[in-house]
């Protein structure tokens, strides 16, 4: 529950492709957090019955965001599901407008923030070589993705840095080497 005093909710940020997902399977290996990626709970809703299916696959296929009541809802339900109370919080919030959409109906912040930095020619390299069948990995939507991220997602990098919760991380380099700096914040905020 993203109420108890004991629970821990790390957002983690970063453009398309900067590795959030890849960084995150580490994250739950070693440190035993849960991991929600808000793009599959959409994705998993978007393939259901759900009335939202076209809307998110719409939405999806341009890069734009979905509203916030429908991502927050899902993710509040993985948040009160299971046992955990440790969780990363991955690919949300996306602009100011989910930010605070999300500490109004939960009434919680995030205790930090992950922040993986990765310049646009290699996001663009590792998002076209994926080849997962995502219908958002062609070279027109990312370009939307990165003019979205940018003019979205970058100000609620801003706002938690201001905060003092943002850890920037350089997400160039091995898979390995991106998670010794990662392992480093998690050691030293999380224990
Ligand atoms: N890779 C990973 N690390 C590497 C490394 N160090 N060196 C070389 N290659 C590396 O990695 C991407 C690829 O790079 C993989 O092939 C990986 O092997 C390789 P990944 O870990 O998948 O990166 P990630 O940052 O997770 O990339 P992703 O494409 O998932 O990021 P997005 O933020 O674009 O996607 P997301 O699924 O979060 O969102 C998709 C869409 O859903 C959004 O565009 C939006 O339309 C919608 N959405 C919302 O509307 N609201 C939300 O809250 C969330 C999503
Ligand atoms: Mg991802």
């Amino acid at each position: 529950c993203p109420k108890h005093k004991d629970t821990i909710i790390a957002f983690v940020l970063g453009g398309p492709g900067s590795g959030k997902g890849t960084q995150c399977e580490k994250i739950v290996e070693t440190f035993g957090f849960k991991h929600l990626s808000a793009g599959d709970l959409l994705r998993k809703e978007m393939v259901s019955d759900s009335e939202y299916g076209s809307m998110i696959l719409d939405t999806i296929k341009e890069g734009r965001i979905v509203p916030s009541a429908v991502t927050v809802k899902l993710i509040l339900r993985e948040l009160a599901s299971g046992d955990s109370h440790k969780f990363l919080i991955d690919g949300f919030p996306r602009s100011e407008e989910n930010r605070i959409a999300f500490e109004r109906i939960t009434g919680s912040e995030p205790n930090f923030v992950l922040f993986f930095d990765c310049p646009e020619e290699e996001m663009v390299k590792r998002v076209l070589s994926r080849n997962q069948g995502r219908i958002d990995d062609n070279i027109d939507t990312m370009k939307k993705r990165l003019k979205i991220f940018e003019a979205l997602n970058l100000p609620v990098v801003d706002y938690y840095a201001k905060k003092g919760k943002l850890h920037k991380i350089n997400a160039v380099g091995t898979e390995d080497e991106v998670f010794e700096q990662v392992r480093r914040v998690f050691a030293q905020v999380s224990t």
